[in-house]
């Protein structure tokens, strides 16, 4: 039973190296102890560290670096995001599981997070390398009463909540490369895909894919991305906690939301700003069918990029890849 394992596991979190008794954990789940001491072995399995004290019950001396619900539940301080956390060691791809439980009807704020993905993917259908336990691969579906035409505001959404929970919780300081982009040092640590279930003119979910690179080596990349691509302890050489990075990019993610609903993108514009790197910059943003270079002069309202090109001609661009 998925549900009384998730409870013990948060009991013995919550316990802080004191024991917990067997039979109280007995009566309150209406089991054997038999059954309580199962679950304990299956906890083992999975890399806890449980001792049994004589009498007085089972004391955890040690939790894995791993990202089941109990681990990120001890550092949640939202309402409702991360509160419906669907956790798989390996998956090919959170975003499919995260789509088919919007259909299944998946409430505001769910969760589908996992070890690893063996087909990651970022837009347009490139991929996306997700070693296993090394990073944050995750989708956050987001219910917002919004047309279909702002789902891709989202992403800068997005972008401002994971730098900010990055800053605090690392100590480290990220900038956005729009529109999708996290760089520490011009590389890119994280990744952000934003994708969308919808009628003519109402959401019906956001599913928004986050890639955070938190623990990899160099070598941890494949030979392609060394160049482009870094992680949080590259950069800090301090180990990252992932369940409280992840706790604090939803605590971030619920406000920013509920703001952007409720007042839309302007309020978020000034923090997007001061993190971007690519404002003031002369840009060649690269789109399906056409390329345009100039300078970033900034972003509307709407999230959109202004981009004056030579001629002194202003476009707004919805969607590129960016070179600086
Ligand atoms: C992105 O696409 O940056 C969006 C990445 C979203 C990943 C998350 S993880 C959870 C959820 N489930 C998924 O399957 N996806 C989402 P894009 O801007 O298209 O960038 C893709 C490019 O980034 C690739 O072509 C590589 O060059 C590079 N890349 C691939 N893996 C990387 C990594 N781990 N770190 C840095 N760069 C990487």
């Amino acid at each position: 039973n998925p549900t009384v394992k998730y409870e013990i596991t948060k009991r013995l979190l919550a316990a802080n190296g004191q024991p917990i008794s067997g039979q109280q954990l007995a009566d309150d789940f209406g089991l054997s102890r038999t059954a309580i001491w199962k679950h304990i072995k299956e906890l083992e399995t999975e890399g806890f560290e449980i001792d049994t004290v004589k009498k007085k019950g089972y004391v955890l001396t040690s939790s894995p670096d791993s990202l089941q619900a109990a681990k990120i539940d001890q550092y949640l301080t939202t309402k409702r995001f991360g509160r419906n956390i669907h956790y798989q060691v390996t998956c090919p791809s959170t975003q499919p599981i995260a789509h088919q439980l919007v259909q299944a009807g998946a409430p505001d704020g769910s969760v589908v997070i996992c070890e690893e993905q063996t087909a990651g993917r970022g837009r347009l259908a490139r991929a996306w390398t997700s070693t296993q336990g090394k990073g944050i691969w995750m989708s956050v579906i987001i219910r917002p009463e919004i047309p279909p035409t702002k789902a891709p505001q989202f992403t800068l959404v997005a972008a401002v909540a994971v730098t900010r929970a990055i800053e605090e919780v690392c100590q480290v300081r990220t900038e956005i490369k729009w529109p999708n982009d996290l760089l520490i040092n011009g590389k890119k640590c994280t990744g952000i895909l934003t994708e969308l279930q919808a009628d003519i003119d109402r959401v019906q979910a956001i599913i928004l894919g986050i890639g955070v690179n938190a623990n990899q080596h160099l070598s941890d990349f494949p030979q392609e991305i060394q160049s482009i691509a870094t992680s949080i302890q590259m950069v800090t050489g301090q180990p990252v906690d992932r369940a409280q990075l992840v706790a604090r990019i939803l605590h971030h993610l619920e406000i920013y939301t509920d703001l952007y609903v409720k007042h839309g993108f302007e309020p978020l514009k000034i923090l997007w700003e001061s993190y971007s790197c690519t404002l003031g910059k002369r840009i060649k943003a690269i789109m399906i069918h056409q390329t345009i270079e100039g300078m970033a002069l900034g972003i509307t309202n709407e999230g959109v990029l202004q981009v004056k090109t030579d001629d002194g001609q202003i476009h707004g661009i919805y969607s590129a890849d960016i070179e600086i």
